[in-house]
């Protein structure tokens, strides 16, 4: 009988998923039945952008965390697909730092070329993941239909992403805040806060992103809150960075040294849970967002239950070809081309990959550490290799740029490691590039 195999979510992931399948397919083999649920009427995960915040028309928890004006946060040479290159899909090199929706045209550019659409369902959310007697019970809701069903399969691969599910810390005095409170999931428009005084909790990528938005469309002041330390950039004059906020007054801020700001809205960028609400308790993957999850023998197969598989869990600084290495991988373990060693062995492994991410001193050892990573999972499979060092050069000077300038850091260029090409200089800085379309950034 041919196996049965589940995936979770339609996004970067579980579409490498579905390329990995279709190419073992392309190329004579014979590959299981595989079935992609996905909640959303369309693919691209995160990079399908939805103006809709707090739940959708069917109740569901909305997964989109992406904003209008989002542009790649890091040069596109680090994500390039091995398998279909930037050139390939538009025709030409493009510039290095595409908005969302190029991005998500190139994502989409792929699948749409291996034809597995079909082999998805679309509106239908997983319910409930369980094991019993050897195989998976998977229950869904086809959504439009308000229908719930259950199927069986051999193997589930959750690819439901871990940037949707948002952390939420409170502080004194919000229940009487006169101004808006959201968390970085909700937000959607910088026009939103333009001319008003806003106060960022967290320090990472969404902090950085969404602050130089508010910037960059017209903010009266950005005041960036941190717990642990400020991200230390040449910010604006309008810009400051504070320690933790202790509680607000009204409109006033109120920091840990005892300094104090008007505000009139607060984005908390404090991060996102991996949140499995369907998965049963035995097979619900527990950890934080780290280079090293936990509990996955290679960063993807479940310990507990090695027939089970998390895509994408990792943090980030690759995404897509690191989704790509992954998901190359986790089929051939599932077409039985490669062996998996028995628990204590995949146990040590992870270990062994908890002790080396901790060895680390700075974030060039875990660039470097995420892209040997890649290169490990890519040698035991036929995903074409590619120059990985070439890519950890790329972040190296992406990181070198915005040191240089937080605002101007999108004006770089560099060279693809799939084709050998240079990206064109963009036609407009970023800071002045206020259309974010497909249409006006191909103009190059
Ligand atoms: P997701 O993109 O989250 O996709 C998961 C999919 O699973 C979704 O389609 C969702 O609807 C579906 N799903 C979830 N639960 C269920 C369920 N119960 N049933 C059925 N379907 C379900 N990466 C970059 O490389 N560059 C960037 O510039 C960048 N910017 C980012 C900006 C923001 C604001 C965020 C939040 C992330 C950003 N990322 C960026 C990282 C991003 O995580 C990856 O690029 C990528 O989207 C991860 O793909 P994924 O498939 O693992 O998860
Ligand atoms: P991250 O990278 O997980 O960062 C979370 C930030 O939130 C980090 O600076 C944390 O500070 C801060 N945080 C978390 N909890 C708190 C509390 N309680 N108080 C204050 N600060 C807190 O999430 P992001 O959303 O920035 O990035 C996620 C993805 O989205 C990323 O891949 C991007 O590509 C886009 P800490 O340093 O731990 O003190």
């Amino acid at each position: 009988m041919t196996k049965r195999v589940a995936i979770i979510g339609a996004g970067p992931s579980g579409l490498a998923q579905l390329r990995a399948f279709q190419s073992a397919k392309q190329n004579g083999e014979d590959i299981p039945e595989v079935v992609c649920f996905e909640k959303q009427s369309n693919w691209g995960g995160l990079w399908n952008y939805t103006w809709r915040t707090g739940v959708d028309q069917y109740g569901e928890p909305v997964h989109g965390s992406m904003y209008r004006y989002l542009w790649s946060n890091g040069p596109k040479e680090g994500l390039e697909f091995a398998d279909y290159s930037f050139e390939e899909h538009f025709g030409k090199q493009i510039a290095s730092y595409p908005p969302r929706a190029v991005l998500f045209d190139y994502i989409q550019g792929r699948v749409e070329k291996a034809g597995v659409r079909d082999w998805i369902r679309f509106e239908t959310a997983v319910r409930r993941v369980e094991f019993e007697g050897g195989t998976f019970s998977v229950t869904v809701k086809d959504l439009p239909n308000d229908r719930e069903y259950t199927e069986e399969f051999d193997h589930v691969i959750c690819a439901s992403g871990h940037f949707s599910t948002p952390n939420v810390p409170e502080f004194d005095g919000f229940e009487s805040f006169k101004g808006r409170v959201l968390h970085a999931h909700d937000f959607r428009d910088a026009l939103e806060f333009k001319d008003q005084d806003i106060l960022i909790v967290g320090t990472s990528y969404s902090a950085e992103d969404i602050g130089s938005q508010c910037w960059k469309y017209g903010a009266k002041s950005i005041t960036v809150s941190h717990r642990t330390a400020a991200m230390g950039y040449d910010w604006p004059d309008n810009w400051a960075e504070v320690p933790l906020l202790t509680k607000v007054d009204g409109n006033t801020a109120h920091f840990k040294d005892g300094t104090s700001r008007h505000i009139d809205a607060v984005i908390l960028c404090t991060g996102y849970q991996h949140h499995f609400p369907f998965m049963a308790e035995d097979l619900r993957l527990k950890t934080a967002n780290r280079l090293a999850t936990v509990d996955l023998y290679k960063g993807v197969a479940y310990l507990d239950n090695p027939a089970l598989f998390y895509l994408g869990m990792q943090d980030q600084w690759f995404t897509f070809n690191m989704f790509d290495a992954q998901a190359w991988w986790v089929r051939d373990a599932i077409m039985g081309k490669i062996a998996m060693p028995d628990n204590a062995a995949m146990a040590a492994d992870v270990v062994d990959r908890v002790a080396r991410e901790d060895a680390g001193e700075d974030d060039y050892d875990a660039i470097w550490y995420q892209g040997d990573y890649i290169k490990e999972l890519i040698a035991e499979t036929d995903y074409p290799t590619f120059d990985v060092e070439g890519a950890c050069m790329a972040f190296k000077e992406w990181k070198g740029h915005k040191k240089k300038g937080i605002m101007t850091f999108r004006d770089n260029s560099y060279k693809s490691v799939m084709t050998g090409t240079m990206a064109p200089v963009h036609h407009t800085p970023w800071k002045d590039a206020l259309d974010d379309s497909l249409e006006v950034y191909l103009q190059n």
